[in-house]
């Protein structure tokens, strides 16, 4: 059964960006599948008045993750790239609270969490329950998950909003237990 969103509960969207999506430099596989289940939640959150975050990753053009410096990936998600722009169809709200990570060249940071002062601002918004969808599911999205448990707060993972980029098969899977013995709970419906 649909869990109903709160106006105490934050919608996390995890980089719904371009170089994630099929075509992209960095693409999950059907990754553009879940801008629709996103927007639809978006739009609940907004009509309930839940705290609305929206993360991209957002590096330097130098970022150590990325293959020409010696990390493991393709260069992705440069700042002022068309890659790295949101998905053309994601619905951006006004009111949403828009956070970029993995700025620092030196560092990697997969998590909205990590130097974001996000679990402080949520905090302070009286935010309980997070729920939360977006690219990739096995990276981002799982590593975001993990630290709103660290953080205190109830997970929810929004299950048909997300797609791993699976580098090895099964990499979803694991990403979907870990994030279960952690204490998340998986959602299977839309709102
Ligand atoms: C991500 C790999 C590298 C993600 C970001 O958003 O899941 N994955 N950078
Ligand atoms: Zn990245």
């Amino acid at each position: 059964m649909a869990d109903t969103l709160k106006p105490s509960d934050a919608l996390i969207v995890v980089d719904l960006q371009n170089d994630f999506c099929p075509g992209g430099a960095l693409p999950v596989p059907q990754g553009d599948q879940v801008v629709g289940v996103m927007n639809r939640w978006i739009r609940a959150a907004e009509r309930v008045g839940a705290v609305i975050v929206i993360s991209r990753d957002w590096h330097p053009p130098n970022h150590c993750s990325f293959e020409t410096e010696g990390g493991p990936w393709p260069v992705h998600c440069v700042q002022n790239t068309p890659g790295a722009e949101y998905h053309g169809d994601l619905h951006l709200p006004l009111c949403a609270l828009y956070v970029d990570k993995a700025r620092d060249p030196d560092r990697e940071s997969y998590s909205g969490f990590s130097g974001t002062g996000l679990s402080q601002a949520l905090r302070r918004s009286g935010v309980q329950r997070i729920f939360i969808g977006g690219l990739a599911l096995d990276y981002c999205v799982k590593a975001t998950a993990l630290d709103g448990l660290a953080e205190g707060f109830e997970v929810h993972l929004i299950l048909p909003a997300t797609r791993a980029v699976n580098v090895n098969p099964g990499d979803g899977t694991k990403a979907l237990n870990e994030m279960r013995s952690a204490g998340a709970m998986i959602q299977e419906d839309d709102p």
